[in-house]
């Protein structure tokens, strides 16, 4: 159960009807009380997909400008030692979401675009909590968790069940999965937004529809060529993960999707500016298929990549200047992070790697997105609530975790969450407000082989593996896996170039117990 600091948010700040709601997790909210509590801050837990930790100029970016990030940056605070929970993105959304570590359960690994809801509508979500707390709460992006009750049977063309609705988002509009998986359409409140009733919409993930050309198939229809996988149904000239037929006017334009997600969020926060508000905005940029907007095209040296980093920019601009004209960006927390490390050749000749020029988007460490090294898990934060929190604040070092933004945020509005609800999330909003500089004891990491990675502070340890060395189904990315033990001084040696596992005996041991307690501490909870 989360102890809430009372001395963090003086009753001014939240009125007192607030506070006694609070107080009754999964009440009924009585009618009239969200307008009752304008003061209360709202939230924009903002997610980049694939954003690795040196894509940002803040964070040291080569060969790409991003002045939204900056000035975001510039009026709040920046992490240099934040990890996402997982090096993909459905286990790291799904720890984000639940605040229990995807490896607590064997169905987190990245979900097709038809599987089932991964969350399960009894669990408790961030969303429920704000929810809960009289909050009007919204997801609008990527999902990538899952959708309806049962794998492969989802009505696409009818209401779905087992949809955010379920799990605490009073609004949703959603990519089902990734811009790379079918279906490619939007949805909308349980339906297919923009629904085609002339062409309806079938999905598989097992076979294709007959007389349905495919990038294999048909090469030549493709406006941006596959290099690995994601040869199946075509889409807007790309071809994608999976099989699907119809759609119509529902699907989605790659070009356009930023837009889309903009315009609904700016939507969302001006609908609900006077009530307090939390929003869930996971962007698709900077995944594959990268296929930006031409007016983001070819301003820097990067390629598509760069410019994806450049709308994602964009994004960030358009939600600020979003809440600065509804007049609320005093009273409004604004997270920025990434889902989880950068990649650069995710399965389309976008011509990434060739165009890096010298730019590292890990910012020089090692590994990428589905790595147990610290370039599939670190990530970029930066935390802005003007007057809240310190201007221009750079937290450097302070070790920081995804997995502790549901019970912080929690703190924050004085949620109390009813019993078994974020098993591994622990309130550290001093840390998230730069309050405080104390360490989280340790972090975990999972990195797409299920391998638990730890570090505390200093070191970092990777259980030895006889599991494959480098990816085998297509980019060039170390695992992390290695047949012996490795141990790393994460302030000597900030890129794990040095196994000191041998020559530090003692370590290993203390670091092969927080890894028995990083991977077996407190029961599943009784979902
Ligand atoms: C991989 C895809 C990759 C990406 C990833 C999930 C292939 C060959 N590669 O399987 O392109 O979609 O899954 O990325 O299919 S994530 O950021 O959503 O976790
Ligand atoms: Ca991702």
């Amino acid at each position: 159960m989360i102890h809430i600091n009372d001395k963090q948010f003086p009753a001014s700040i939240l009125g007192t009807s607030a506070l006694m709601l609070c107080q009754a997790a999964h009440a009924a909210q009585p009618a009239g009380k969200k307008d009752t509590d304008r003061k209360r801050p709202n939230v924009i837990l903002l997610i980049a997909d694939d954003l690795g930790y040196g894509d940002l100029e803040c964070y040291g970016a080569k060969n790409i400008e991003t002045p939204n990030v900056n000035r975001l940056a510039g009026q709040g605070i920046r992490f240099t030692n934040c990890h996402a929970t997982a090096a993909t993105s459905t286990p790291s959304r799904y720890g984000l979401l639940t605040g229990e570590y995807a490896w607590r359960r064997p169905d987190t690994d990245v979900a097709a675009g038809n599987a089932a809801s991964i969350i399960k509508p009894e669990q408790y979500t961030i969303a429920d909590m704000f929810h809960d707390a009289g909050y009007y709460t919204g997801a609008i992006g990527k999902w990538h968790l899952g959708l309806g009750e049962t794998t492969g049977e989802q009505n696409w063309n009818g209401r779905l069940s087992h949809t955010p609705r379920d799990l605490g988002f009073d609004y949703h509009y959603i990519q089902a999965a990734t811009a790379d998986r079918v279906p490619c359409v939007y949805l909308e409140q349980d339906t297919v937004a923009n629904y085609d009733p002339t062409a309806p919409i079938s999905v598989s993930y097992k076979r294709n529809f007959e007389g349905e050309p495919t990038g294999a198939s048909h090469p030549e229809l493709l406006k941006l060529m596959y290099s690995h996988g994601h040869n199946q149904s075509i889409v807007d000239g790309i071809s994608r993960i999976g099989y699907m037929k119809g759609g119509g006017t529902a699907l989605w334009k790659d070009e356009n999707i930023a837009d889309s997600i903009v315009g609904h969020s700016i939507r969302f926060i001006n609908e609900h500016k006077d009530e307090p508000f939390f929003l869930y905005l996971a962007t698709n940029d900077v995944h594959v298929p990268r296929w930006p907007h031409e007016r983001f095209r070819g301003k820097n040296s990067m390629g598509l990549r760069g410019d994806a980093i450049a709308q994602f920019d964009w994004t960030v601009g358009e939600v600020m200047k979003a809440v600065e004209e509804a007049g609320i960006a005093d009273n409004t927390l604004i997270i920025l992070s990434s889902d989880n490390g950068p990649v650069v050749d995710d399965g389309y000749a976008d011509r990434a790697e060739e165009l890096l020029n010298g730019h590292s988007p890990t910012g020089g460490l090692r590994g990428f997105k589905y790595s147990g090294y610290e370039g599939g898990t670190m990530v970029p934060l930066i935390v802005r609530w003007p007057g809240r929190v310190q201007p221009a604040t750079k937290i450097n070092g302070t070790l920081i975790s995804h997995i502790d933004i549901f019970a912080s945020l929690a703190a924050l509005v004085k949620a109390k969450l009813p019993e078994g609800a974020a098993p591994d999330s622990e309130n550290r909003l001093d840390q998230m407000l730069g309050k405080s500089k104390k360490h989280r004891p340790w972090v975990s990491e999972l990195s797409s082989t299920r391998m638990i990675c730890v570090r505390n502070n200093k070191w970092k340890y990777i259980p030895a593996s006889n599991k494959m060395q480098m990816i085998n189904w297509g980019p060039n990315i170390e695992t992390g896996n290695q047949p012996v033990d490795q141990l790393f001084n994460m302030i000597d040696d900030p890129d794990e170039t040095t196994n000191v596992a041998e020559s530090h005996p003692r370590v290993l041991q203390m670091m092969k117990r927080i890894h028995q307690e990083a991977s077996a501490t407190k029961a599943t909870p009784s979902h």
